[in-house]
């Protein structure tokens, strides 16, 4: 079983959770993506999630929109940490998602992170597996340095050029 585990309500959730992907594809680590809605799919869900951390998976990455009921549903099948990721929707904003998933009663937790916010999703699993991994903390430190190298020219561009360059 890969190290994570992404999971989304619908295929409709695949534009938000590819940066996901795309993160852990950058810092090469394994993951398998599903399609289970909790609402849909409820005794599927169950099942796979039940299973998860049997199987070697460390972390499980979450994202659904609306009534958003997944990430917290994973959270009360298993002690492994679960990241949720709130769609932005239609009709509210993305609000209903992140107040769906964010306000979970205390004993089962979910790491609620922004609307659309998949990249930091994968980012924040990354950060937890590296804790027990030099290499991988390592990586992440490579990242950290690579976003203040990319500030630092947008500001020597800035002081350079002025702020007409920008625009
Ligand atoms: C949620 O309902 C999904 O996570 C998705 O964000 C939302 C809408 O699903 P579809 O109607 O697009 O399948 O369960």
């Amino acid at each position: 079983m890969p190290q994570v585990s992404i999971i989304m309500g619908s295929d409709s959730d695949m534009p938000v959770m590819a940066k996901t992907a795309e993160i852990l594809d950058m810092f090469g680590v394994s993951y398998e993506m599903r399609i289970l809605s909790a609402h849909r799919q409820p005794e599927a869900l169950g099942e796979y999630v039940k299973g998860l951390k049997a199987s070697g998976c460390k972390v499980v990455i979450a994202g659904a929109g609306k009534a958003a009921a997944l990430p917290g549903v994973c959270a009360s099948y298993t002690p492994l940490p679960v990241i949720g990721v709130p769609m932005k929707t239609s009709d509210l904003g993305g609000v209903d998602s992140l107040y769906s998933i964010v306000q979970m009663p205390t004993g089962v937790p979910v790491a609620t992170v922004a609307i659309n916010g998949g990249a930091n999703a994968g980012l924040l699993a990354v950060q937890m597996m590296a804790v027990y991994s030099e290499e991988l903390a390592a990586e992440v430190e490579l990242y950290r340095a690579s976003q203040a190298a990319s500030c630092d020219d947008k500001d020597a561009k800035l002081q350079a050029e002025g702020y007409k360059a920008f625009l």
